[in-house]
């Protein structure tokens, strides 16, 4: 946080790691970070006035530092909830990314089409729906399902949001979208049930049944309930995340995505060291040829399709 920056954190809230470790695992050549934010900094990208939490500042140069650092060669940007949809942050790195990332954005219904297509120059190729609670407020479906139908004829997809225990009542939306959709963080599945129980089985079966639907593995340091090795003692950092997600790794090969989650906004308990995550990687995706998909020909056909 630097002093000019307006803003005052939420109390609690925890920084990015600020020297992660070289990770073990040598992700493949032409690896992208597929699930990652920027934040402000606030001086020049201010957070939006109805935001839920206000961040520590997390720069473009400091992603693209991490994206060196960890040996990934892209990064697909996701707009975070403290910007609202004002994209200028998100875009404005897109622009300095020497081609190298890819955005997903947060629109509005009266989000003009000219703004949709500066956004796609730009290199937004998803948009954003977000129904965690604590995150964001209501948005009536018939505006996402027009909003859906708009950016559709762009070719961009949309990434959905949301709790386990709320994908009951959400299933007849999602399944009714007309575009590609990908799922953060598996859904996010209550670790504490079983693998095997009713609402881990509902979320293999809406990617079962539906062949539009993607998940991204990513987020064990949310996930897990057994924690990291520094609390635990455990060899296996977030061990527990390891069948759920290798579950979905090799039921959809062809249909997961891997990122970082950095600067891991809303952490409380611990910020994780993003090598530590890199060296997750192997737990859950087991042989080469599935981290070649997971990490290079998923989100390449995905986000940059014109180069795979
Ligand atoms: C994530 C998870 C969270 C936050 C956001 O945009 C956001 O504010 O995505 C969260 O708090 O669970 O994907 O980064």
């Amino acid at each position: 946080m630097t002093e000019t920056t307006p803003f005052t954190k939420t109390p609690g809230w925890l920084d990015w790691h600020a020297g992660p470790s070289k990770p073990r695992f040598k992700v493949p050549v032409g690896a992208v970070d597929a699930h990652c934010h920027v934040f402000g900094p606030g001086a020049e990208f201010p957070y939006a006035a109805g935001r839920k939490y206000t961040p520590c500042d997390a720069s473009k140069a400091q992603l693209f530092a991490l994206r060196d650092h960890l040996g990934f060669a892209r990064n697909v940007i996701v707009q975070a909830t403290c910007h609202g949809a004002d994209n200028r942050a998100m875009v404005d790195a897109l622009n300095h990314s020497g081609g190298k990332a890819r955005g997903v954005a947060t629109v509005r219904r009266d989000t003009p089409d000219a703004e949709l297509q500066a956004l796609h120059d730009a290199g937004v190729r998803g948009v954003r729906f977000n129904f965690v609670k604590r995150l964001v407020d209501f948005t009536p479906r018939d505006e996402l399902m027009e909003i859906a139908g708009r950016i559709k004829r762009l070719g961009w997809h949309v990434v959905i949001y949301f709790e386990a225990v709320d994908l009951p009542e959400l299933w007849d939306f999602f399944t009714a979208l007309p575009t590609m959709v990908v799922v953060d963080h598996m859904g996010r599945p209550d670790l504490s049930k079983p693998i095997d129980g009713a609402e881990f089985e509902l979320f293999v079966k809406f990617l079962a049944q539906h062949p539009n639907v993607w998940s991204k593995v990513s987020c064990p340091e949310r996930l897990s309930v057994s924690g990291p090795p520094a609390l635990n003692g455990e060899q296996n950092a977030y061990r527990d995340v390891i069948p759920f997600a290798r579950r979905i790794v090799e039921t959809f090969p062809d249909r997961v995505l891997w990122g970082t989650d950095w600067p891991h906004p809303n952490l409380k308990d611990h910020m994780p060291d993003d090598g530590l995550l890199v060296d997750f990687i192997p737990h859950i995706a087991t042989t080469p040829a599935l981290q070649c998909k997971l990490l290079v020909d998923n989100p390449m056909r995905l986000y940059w399709p014109e180069q795979s």
